[in-house]
């Protein structure tokens, strides 16, 4: 009895490890997963389906890590709607990102005084926090959602949001001011995709944008069409296009009527993150976030990208 006692005792002081295949996390609903490759781990940020009601219940948001892609450590929550004074609801899909010594984690609410969307940023020097509001007010607040950020070699950082449309605006330095006015980059059918059918919103882009690099070139990939979503991708020469459209990454597939895609290289490896429906119970307010490793093809082109759904 003694020795079982000694061994609960010392599991209880052990941080929380889950062994998981896909989904990643199988203890709550995750959504909207944003990968981040820091010092030998990956974190992975996401959102929470909290109750799965048709109307996002969504106050919080949970960092996990892994340093093998399989066991994987939960961090908790270091961010909420709390956290932001002038926020009200909807802490929806965010990313972080690394620079100069912290972390900081863009990320879509409800701004209380207008009831329109806007982005906060959050700061801490751990990748798993705390997190506080950096600025005490929205960094942008134009209605629109879902940030992604990205670093470009010359330094120079660019945020990157936005349903219906697509917005940019070039970060200063410090990651939590901005130069310029937010701009919108063009939404042709050239750069986006054709949506069948619908003229209000010609192209494919939906949401939830991811940007980054990768041998010299430009990728945006994106939640396309809706809804059910897919995810697809566009390519350009420079950070604000002109965007090439290139298709289809991951068919629609499962019981989640959104997609939310994010991109790395960890290890030699290239990773796919998404979310799908596929724990019990699962759907569109009770998401799950999972992860596939992939190749990309020799021209930087991606390979069609299958959900885990069972
Ligand atoms: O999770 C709430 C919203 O659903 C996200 O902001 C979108 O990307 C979609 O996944």
């Amino acid at each position: 009895f003694a020795l079982l006692t000694g061994l609960l005792c010392a599991l209880a002081l052990l941080p929380a490890v889950a062994r998981a295949d896909n989904p990643i996390v199988q203890t709550i609903y995750t959504a909207d997963p944003a990968p981040l490759v820091h010092d030998g781990r990956v974190y992975l940020y996401t959102g929470h389906d909290e109750d799965g009601s048709t109307n996002y219940t969504m106050k919080e948001w949970r960092v996990w890590s892994s340093a093998d892609m399989v066991n994987w450590t939960d961090h908790g929550s270091p961010l909420n709607l709390a956290s932001f004074g002038w926020a009200s609801a909807n802490a929806w899909a965010g990313q972080a990102i690394y620079r100069n010594g912290k972390f900081y984690w863009y990320v879509p609410m409800t701004v209380r005084a207008t009831g329109a969307m806007g982005i906060g940023v959050a700061v801490s020097t751990s990748p798993t926090g705390p997190f506080s509001d950096a600025l005490g007010h929205p960094l942008v607040a134009n209605g629109e959602f879902d940030p992604t950020v990205f670093v470009d070699d010359d330094g120079q950082a660019y945020l990157y949001w936005g349903n219906p449309h697509l917005w940019y605006v070039k970060l200063n330095p410090d990651m939590i001011s901005y130069s310029g006015s937010p701009t919108q980059i063009p939404l042709t059918t050239a750069g986006f995709g054709t949506r069948p059918g619908n003229t209000s919103r010609p192209t494919l882009f939906e949401e939830g944008p991811w940007v980054y690099k990768r041998n010299g070139l430009y990728y945006n990939v994106f939640a396309a069409s809706c809804c059910p979503e897919f995810i697809a991708y566009s390519t350009a020469p420079g950070p604000t296009g002109p965007w090439t459209y290139r298709g289809t990454i991951m068919p629609t597939q499962g019981s989640s009527f959104t997609n939310h895609p994010g991109v790395i290289d960890f290890n030699g490896n290239s990773y796919f993150f998404y979310h799908n429906g596929a724990l019990p119970g699962g759907g569109g307010y009770t998401r799950s976030v999972a992860v596939e490793k992939f190749s990309y093809r020799a021209d930087g082109t991606f390979p069609t990208i299958t959900m885990t759904t069972t």
